[in-house]
């Protein structure tokens, strides 16, 4: 597969693991996992004929590693980003000192009002640096790096869960653990 095709396959995935199982007939587990030969008969059903190989090189080669099989090899699921509800069982962890959050302006006066909330999807999504969330914000416009006290989080017994790709998750930061990154905000 090139690039391209990897990337399209992967919005599939992302679109199906994460927000809209039923649009392919799927159900996922209440910890997010769906059996491989379930998801690549639902995807050859809706044009997307993909072998196992093909399926492992998406999974393998994503940039982000968005998807991840289980131990036996035989189930997959999105790592973290589901808006559907699942609770995909992590271990509460202690984040670093400090996280990161990127965001575009037009979101600031909200967060500083009520905080970074999931909005769609299940949880806040923090990067433990601010590179990572400066190509989070980029993705809507010029970024706005957000600086999380997730050490004084943590104390006050918030609770962190780390996704098998890295990115930290909390249901709620609220806006005094919240300062500029940007040294223009
Ligand atoms: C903003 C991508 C108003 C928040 C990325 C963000 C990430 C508020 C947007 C992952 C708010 C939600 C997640 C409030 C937060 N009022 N706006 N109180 N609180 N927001 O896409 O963090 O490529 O759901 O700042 O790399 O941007 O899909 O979250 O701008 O890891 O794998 O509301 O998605 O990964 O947007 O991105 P999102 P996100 P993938």
């Amino acid at each position: 597969m090139n690039n391209t095709q990897l990337i399209s396959v992967s919005k599939r995935l992302s679109l199906y693991l994460r927000h809209a199982p039923e649009r392919i007939g799927l159900t996922l587990s209440p910890d997010g996992w769906v059996t491989v030969e379930e998801l690549l008969a639902a995807l050859a059903r809706h044009n997307l004929a993909l072998t196992r190989a093909e399926l492992d090189e998406v999974v393998d080669g994503n940039d982000k590693q968005r998807f991840a099989f289980d131990a036996t090899g035989n189930r997959i699921r999105a790592n973290q980003g589901h808006s559907v509800p699942v609770d995909l069982d992590l271990p509460i962890a202690v984040p670093p000192a400090v996280l990161y959050h990127g965001t575009v302006e037009k979101f600031l006066g909200a967060i500083w009002r009520e905080g970074l909330r999931p909005m769609r999807r299940r949880h806040v999504h923090l990067s433990a640096t601010a590179q990572t969330a400066t190509s989070v914000g980029a993705r809507r416009g010029p970024p706005v790096v957000l600086r999380v006290d997730s050490a004084a989080m943590a104390a006050a017994r918030h609770q962190f869960r780390v996704s098998a790709n890295g990115v930290w998750l909390v249901t709620h930061v609220p806006p005094h653990y919240l300062s500029a990154w940007n040294p223009s905000i």
